[in-house]
Parts: structure tokens; sequence; C-alpha cells
């Protein structure tokens, strides 16, 4: 048996494996620029960040109707319920699809069809966190939290994701602020490919409550005591860190040593189609590699229920 986990740190849109990228791109007509199933696979050897958000926004181009969002969602659930995920909060980028012309409401109805029936069908609690692309404007940032709006009883809270170098979080402060407003939970991707500053950032200017990544605290050892000390949970990704080359090999991953330095740690997938893993195959991979004993694994498991949007009853009957 798996150990039961919550994932604090998916994008939807990179659970497309594939097979159902091929399906759904013949059930729309759209056409994609690779022959097959391995063909797109001999694709997935990234270089860094950008090289992979170059293919993640590509293969979006099959996701168009309520039905694919929904297929999408249920295809993750039924993996990561059979990997031991008993919760997960779910990250999705609507500017991504707003500008190919698929409204909001196709993507939250669509995903919500499957998130809402998760806990029957999958025995998974949901959260949605609705992302800005960080590369796009600030104002295109407040535009889509508008259009989020009637929405906003499926929404949990805001993150930000894509990519990070140049585009700093003080950036998007006045979108935090009224997200905040709203009643919005906020995360946000800092440290990832950024500097250790991005993270002070992001908690200071944008008032985050958990950080995605937050690799880089390393590099600032008055930061991973700030860190500690405020018990502000970082979400990792030690399969898509290697894939992404922010690490070399996962041996040398500092996950152990962040463990040890008193950091609230969670294990996650991140884009689990792309790096080659789901939260259990995450999970099995620091295992092996970097031999944390079951006492540090059943550690990481219970953080990602404390670092979670859940509230204490619900967190105790998912555990
Ligand atoms: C992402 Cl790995 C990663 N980093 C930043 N933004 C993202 N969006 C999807 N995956
Ligand atoms: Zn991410």
């Amino acid at each position: 048996m798996p150990l039961p986990k919550a994932e604090l740190h998916l994008h939807i849109e990179g659970t497309l494996e594939p097979e159902l990228a091929f399906e759904l791109a013949a059930r729309n007509g759209v056409e994609l620029p690779y022959t097959d199933t391995e063909a797109l696979r001999e694709a997935y050897r990234f270089e860094d960040l950008q090289s992979f958000l170059n293919l993640y926004y590509e293969l979006m181009a099959v996701l168009r109707t309520e039905r694919d969002f929904a297929d999408l969602a249920d295809a993750y659930l039924a993996r990561a319920a059979a990997q031991g995920v008993r919760h997960a909060e779910i990250f999705f980028d609507p500017q991504a699809h707003l500008a190919r012309g698929v409204g909001m409401g196709t993507v939250v109805d669509g995903l919500w069809r499957a998130l809402g029936r998760s806990e029957e069908v999958h025995g998974v609690s949901t959260r949605l966190i609705l992302c800005f692309l960080r590369d796009e404007s600030a104002e295109s940032a407040l535009e889509t939290l508008d259009a989020a709006k009637p929405y906003l009883d499926r929404i949990t809270g805001v993150g930000l994701d894509s990519a990070e170098v140049g585009h700093p979080p003080a950036k998007f402060r006045e979108v935090y602020e009224a997200a905040a407003a709203l009643g919005l939970r906020r995360v946000a991707h800092a440290g990832e490919e950024g500097p250790p500053e991005y993270i002070t950032e992001a908690l200071d200017v944008l008032g985050v409550e958990r950080v995605d990544h937050g690799l880089r605290c390393m590099e600032d050892p008055a930061l991973v005591e700030r860190l500690a000390r405020e018990r502000i949970p970082l979400t990792l990704c030690p399969l898509s860190n290697v894939r992404l080359r922010t690490v070399d090999v996962l041996a040398e991953h500092p996950l152990p040593a962040m463990l040890d330095a008193g950091l609230l740690c969670t294990v996650n997938s991140d884009d689990p189609a792309y790096f080659g893993g789901y939260a259990g195959d995450n999970f099995d991979a620091v295992r092996t590699s970097l031999g944390l004993s079951e006492e540090r694994l059943r550690e990481l498991a219970r953080n990602s229920f404390v670092a979670s949007f859940l509230e204490d009853d619900e967190e105790r009957r998912a555990r």
C-alpha cells in the first residue's frame, strides 16, 4: 500500500499523457506536429524550464471542450488515487486557454465535472488553484481574475507559474491584493530557476502561504532559517528538477539537507506526464536515490496534509 499523501503541486495541463493528447487531437480535428506517441515522447528532452514550457503550451491545443478538461482531470485523479493520493490541490492556467478562444467556463466547468465527483469516484478530495502566467502582463492577470469571478465558488486560491526569471513576484502585487480581498488563498512558484530574492518577495509582497519549489532558498542561509521558523511549506518536485536540469542528478537533490534544516518540505509531481512520474513515483524516486529513511518518508507524507488547504477535521479524515 502506498503512503497516503496530498498532492500540492500539480499542473492539470501537465498531466496530458501522449496517448490522451492524440485521442483528443483526433476527436477535435487538431493536427499535432508529431507522427505518433513515440515521436512525441522523443520531444521530452528538456534543456530548461522554457524548453519544457514550449511543448507544454503547444500540446494544450488539443484541449477544447468541457469534456476534454473532464477527461484530462479524471485520468489524472485515477492515476493519483492508485499512488496513494487522498487529496489534490490542482493548478490550472486559464490564460493559456483564453488565448486560444477557450473560455473560463469551459475550463472550470469541465474540470469540475471530474473534481466534483472525485471523492466518490476516486476517494480523492480536491481544490482548484488558478495560476497567473508570470510572463504575461499584470493587466492580463487582473483581467483573468475578473473573468474567474463567476466561478469563485469552485476556486480556492491563486498561484503564479510559467517562465520565472525576469518576472519577479512584485509584478503581481495588485492582483494578489485583489485575490486576497476576494478571500482566495495565495501561493506562487519562486526559487525554481529564479533567485532566493524572489522567494522573499513572494512572501513579503504577495503574501503567499506556501512556496512552490523554493529550491534555491538553499543559497541563502538567513532565508532558510526564516522559512523554517515561520513553517512556510515548500512544494518540491524532485523528478521535475532533474528533467528541467535545476538539479544534475536525483542523488544530488537538496531534499535531505532541506529536511535537516527544519524546512516543511513536501514531495509533488509538477507535470507528471512530462517529467517521468506521478506523486508516488516521486516518493519512490527519493526513497531509492536519496536513501531517505521510512521515518523521513512518513514525515513528507504527513507534511503534505499539514501544508494543504484542508481544514483540520478534513485533514485528519484524509490521512
Ligand atoms: C511549470 Cl515546472 C513549471 N514551472 C513553472 N511553471 C510551470 N507551468 C507548468 N509547469
Ligand atoms: Zn510547477
